[in-house]
């Protein structure tokens, strides 16, 4: 499989990274104030839940030829990994660990603020 920045993702991509042996351990609890990803699951299969404030929603990543684009201000939350998973992300910048919000008390205040711009 082939994946062009730019074309098959709606970014340039800065940054791959994957997740691995995490069977048992759920990951993410936080959200993002800039950075866009796509989570790809190249093995295996898990959970990702999107909360934007309002609404949770749950997806069910299997297949090695499709995305989940996650978007600033949507707290992830990456739970039951396989213990085959392996979860490619793609991301649109370089680590920065102050683009993280990893207070949801914190999220909900800046996703409300960010609404009222
Ligand atoms: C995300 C989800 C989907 C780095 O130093 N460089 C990196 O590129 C990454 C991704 C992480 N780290 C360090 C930061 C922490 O000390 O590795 C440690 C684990 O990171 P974190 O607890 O944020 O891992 P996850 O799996 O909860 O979240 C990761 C990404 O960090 C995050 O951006 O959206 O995957």
């Amino acid at each position: 499989m082939a994946v062009n920045g730019g074309l098959d993702v709606p970014f340039d991509i800065a940054r791959v990274y994957y997740i691995v042996g995490t069977k048992g351990h759920a990951r993410g609890f936080h959200a993002h104030r800039k950075l866009h990803q796509i989570l790809v699951c190249v093995s295996g299969s898990c959970r990702v839940i999107i909360d934007d404030g309002h609404n949770r929603r749950e997806h069910f990543l299997d297949r090695p030829d499709s995305g989940l684009h996650v978007k600033p201000y949507q707290w992830r939350e990456m739970v039951d990994f396989s213990a085959d998973c392996v979860l490619l992300v793609l991301a649109s910048a370089h680590y920065d660990e102050a683009d993280y919000i990893r207070d949801y008390d914190v999220f909900l205040a800046e996703t409300t603020t960010a609404t009222l711009e």
